[in-house]
């Protein structure tokens, strides 16, 4: 794993927001890698016992517990570089849906580098509507019930909602979550644009002030 901490941009929402959505379209994009807690737990293996406990919170609506969920999410990261499907010195990570506690946060400061959050915002009306549609569509466990769903609202509210304060409010963007896709997508793209073209104008300085280094240094030795 690299020592560097990862570029990221968190997508940052309540439930049915649309972080997922628009992560799976962000992540088909050159130099961009989605990963998502949500679809990291839900593809563990319910018959190991890590994968029946995270089914236990997820199933009730409540946060996986912060060690547990940070300690998944860098064994599966570690997973992607080592197979070669996510390429850091390259690759800014579209984060959704961690971190969703404040200390989630504090676990992730060492690991992740923070460059901006897309807060998908819209009423809560519109996305219960949404996790209902898509209870139908996807059988969720966490869409079951509307108790259920209130839940995670609620745990929104009290545990998610103040990582917002852990970053700089110039880092933080709003969106309108209730648009439709494609304009919610064209948004997101706008900010994106110009902070990876001057990521990109950044790491090739650094690579080749890197190379010049390893020159000179060849030519002392050599
Ligand atoms: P997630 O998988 O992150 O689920 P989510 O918040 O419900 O969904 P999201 O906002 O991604 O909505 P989506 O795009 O799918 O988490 C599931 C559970 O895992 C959590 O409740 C928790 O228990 C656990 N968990 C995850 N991360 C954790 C962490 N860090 N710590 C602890 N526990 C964690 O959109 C929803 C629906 O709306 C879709 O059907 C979509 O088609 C539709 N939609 C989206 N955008 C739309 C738009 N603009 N217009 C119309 N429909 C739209």
């Amino acid at each position: 794993m690299t020592t560097h901490r990862y570029k990221t941009i968190l997508l940052f929402g309540a439930p049915g927001s649309g972080k997922g959505t628009q992560g799976k379209i962000l992540g088909t994009i050159p130099g961009f890698f989605h990963s998502s807690t949500g679809d990291i737990f839900r593809s563990l293996d319910l018959q190991s016992v890590t994968g029946r406990t995270v089914w236990e919170y997820v199933s009730k609506g409540k946060l996986v517990p912060d060690e547990l969920t940070i300690s998944i999410w860098k064994q599966y990261l570690q997973g992607m570089e080592l197979i070669n499907q996510f390429h850091p010195e390259t690759e800014i990570i579209v984060l959704d849906g961690l971190p969703r506690s404040v200390h989630q946060a504090k676990l992730l400061g060492d690991t992740i580098d923070v460059i901006k959050v897309i807060h998908l915002v819209a009423d809560q009306a519109k996305m219960v509507e949404r996790l209902r549609r898509r209870a139908l569509k996807e059988n969720r466990v966490d869409d079951a019930s509307d108790e259920v769903i209130a839940r995670r609202f609620e745990v929104y509210q009290k545990e998610t909602k103040p990582v917002l304060e852990s970053y700089a409010a110039d880092k933080v963007v709003r969106i309108d979550a209730a648009q439709s896709q494609i304009r919610v997508l064209s948004e997101i793209i706008k900010v994106l644009v110009p902070l990876k073209e001057s990521l990109d104008i950044y790491r090739e300085k650094a690579y080749d002030a890197e190379e010049e280094a390893e020159l000179a240094a060849a030519a002392v030795t050599g």
